[in-house]
């Protein structure tokens, strides 16, 4: 799915500002009539979650309205155009009506749905209606808490709003609402697959059959001309590009022009990075060489604005992980926004591209409905992200209940879609089940989350380091597959001091994380390192969760360090603390990357 773009032959108009909203009187029900339009709204903004700009809205997460009214902008028109909305995340439940038809219903956050409107448009004088509503349910992915299940150690207390998950359930329009205007017979979509350096794959897709010209040009230099119907595909060889890494995040301006009798009729560009990543044998190799991952796992999660897109934070959020010397960071626990996406291309970071799936479990009562939804997501996600060269990984759940005889095969089959999509990137699962996660059999790499001097061995860090140490010497003798420590971390309250370090000082969780990145360099077969948490985030209220905060951040929720940011600033940059590392290639790693 293209994101929509403004050029001579494209427009896009973005609908975000303050819009009308109302919870819906009966909760669940759908209030009589609303979907025409309704007056007893007040304003709230989009994007954002609702729950934190309303008192009253805090833990609502049942039925709610959202209502705009627009006109189509100068120049559109519904009669030689294909015109669309577009909404680029709605958590969870969306149905959207416009001019009182329905147009229909999406479920699942943080990926984006269209609608073609061009039969219902008016030219002034629009009503777009959205019932949004995000109820934690077991049949939902993510899931919500399930009665009889075992919770995961991190849950085993209640929690309140009770998702299957460890971080507060956001609803509302969470990303921008996108009006768009095309030709009726364009481009629908394009796929760029770099397999090895000197040569660019491109597929373009169009929504026609007739014969006409696609012309393909990269960077102004390398324009090749075939004749398209609904698809054609084309190889561009590039022998001297430059090509995209950390260090160097080179992209190349790609644009597919259709014509017919020599008259351009549609055109779209994007920014490509030609690259390659596979892995061999314990090495992870970017452009043929070996890289390490150094950086954290996130959440989009700010106050007020909640899960909503804040385009200050995703800058704010780079610098900090340039600053500290990270080049990488995981999706936790869903995609990220597509803007975040693109900086990550622009600016020369590592992304593990994760699904909502996070907290799954695998009793058979909705179990043939999760599948579905899990098979949904990761289509979605590989037709958004599959461009993105800073993409290198799709990590297809985090942390699922995976002792479960049928979840082996519920993650095959979720591999051979995702690899029947996406035949170039490596696919993964995070796992807290270690040596019993049957699934790391097949996957290509090995992704775990370790809570040892936390949650087991709680403030004793000798006995936590060696646990740790033996159960990735086993992992890798039983699987024999590089692995990513993807999360490892302490509640860290700002301010709270200990000498010697306790658990909850900020001195505890630099030596936690100190200790973990030592034990994790003696192994030649682990290829990254990723923090559990870039920053503090919201969660659910609970005994273990002060205030409905996860403090595990290295930063705080607004974004200050902690002593644990200044320790792992110095040992991310400090090429010679990594020098003297057994392991040469990590060295490079840490030395390659370019100031920002
Ligand atoms: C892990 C989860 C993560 C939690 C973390 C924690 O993957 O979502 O926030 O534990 O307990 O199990 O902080």
């Amino acid at each position: 799915m293209l994101y929509p773009q403004s050029n001579h032959l494209r427009q896009s108009a973005d609908l975000s500002g303050f819009w009308d909203f109302c919870f819906d009187p009966h909760k669940s029900g759908e209030a009589k009539g609303w979907h025409t339009g309704f007056t007893v709204g007040r304003p709230i903004a989009v994007p954002a979650s609702w729950n934190d700009q309303f008192d009253d809205g805090r833990d609502y997460l049942s039925a709610a309205w959202y209502q705009t009214r627009f006109d189509l902008p100068w120049g559109w028109d519904a009669a030689r155009q294909r015109i669309c909305v577009r909404f680029n995340s709605v958590n969870y439940l969306a149905k959207v009506w416009l001019n009182g038809v329905c147009l229909g219903a999406h479920e699942g956050g943080h990926l984006p749905f269209e609608f073609d409107i061009t039969s219902n448009v008016r030219r002034e004088h629009n009503v777009l209606v959205v019932r949004v509503e995000g109820e934690l349910a077991p049949d939902r992915v993510p899931p919500g808490i399930i009665p009889g299940d075992t919770p995961p150690i991190a849950l085993r207390w209640e929690r309140y709003p009770s998702g299957f998950f460890d971080f507060f359930p956001f609803c509302g329009i969470h990303r921008p609402v996108l009006l768009y205007a095309t030709v009726p017979d364009g481009i629908a979509d394009v796929t760029v697959v770099t397999e090895s350096a000197g040569c660019v794959r491109v597929r373009v897709n169009r929504a026609a059959d007739d014969a006409v010209t696609a012309r393909i040009t990269l960077q102004g230099q390398h324009g090749i001309e075939t004749s398209i119907t609904d698809e054609t595909q084309v190889e561009l060889a590039v022998p001297n590009a430059a090509l995209w890494s950390p260090e160097s995040p080179n992209l190349h301006d790609l644009t597919i022009e259709l014509l017919r009798a020599g008259v351009v009729f549609d055109c779209y560009s994007l920014p490509i990075g030609i690259r390659t990543i596979r892995i061999d044998g314990d090495a992870l190799l970017l452009n043929g060489k070996p890289i390490y991952l150094k950086g954290f796992a996130r959440h989009e999660d700010f106050p007020i604005t909640g899960r909503g897109l804040l385009p200050a934070v995703i800058v704010k959020d780079y610098a900090l992980l340039e600053w500290i010397g990270a080049n990488s960071f995981r999706t936790s626990h869903y995609p990220y926004s597509e803007q975040m996406m693109h900086l990550a291309d622009r600016l020369g970071f590592l992304v593990i591209d994760e699904t909502p799936a996070v907290g799954l479990f695998f009793s058979d009562e909705g179990l043939d409905r999760r599948l579905e939804l899990c098979r949904q997501q990761t289509r979605e996600l590989i037709a958004r992200d599959k461009n993105h060269p800073s993409v290198i990984m799709w990590s297809l759940a985090n942390e699922p209940h995976s002792d479960h005889p049928t979840a082996k095969s519920f993650f095959h089959n979720l591999y051979d879609l995702a690899r029947s999509l996406d035949v170039t990137r490596p696919i993964t699962l995070v796992s807290s089940k270690g040596l019993l996660e049957e699934s790391f059999e097949f996957l290509d790499v090995l992704c775990l989350n370790r809570y040892y001097g936390w949650y087991n061995q709680s403030g004793q860090l000798d006995a936590a380091c060696e646990q740790l140490s033996k159960e990735l010497d086993a992992m890798h003798t039983r699987f024999d597959k590089p692995l990513i420590l993807t999360e490892f971390g302490a509640d860290t309250i700002p301010g709270c001091h200990a000498l010697p370090p306790e658990m909850f000082s900020e001195e505890f969780q630099a030596e936690m994380l100190t200790r973990y990145l030592e034990v994790l360099r003696g192994k030649s077969f682990v290829i990254g390192e990723h923090i559990w948490n870039m920053c503090d985030f919201k969660t659910g209220q609970d005994v273990r969760r002060m205030g409905g905060m996860n403090y595990k951040g290295v930063f705080t929720r607004d974004r200050r360090p902690k002593l644990a940011a200044h320790r792992l600033r110095e040992l991310w940059r400090n090429t010679d603390y990594w020098r003297t590392a057994a392991d040469d290639r990590l060295w490079s790693a840490v030395s390659s990357r370019r100031s920002f």
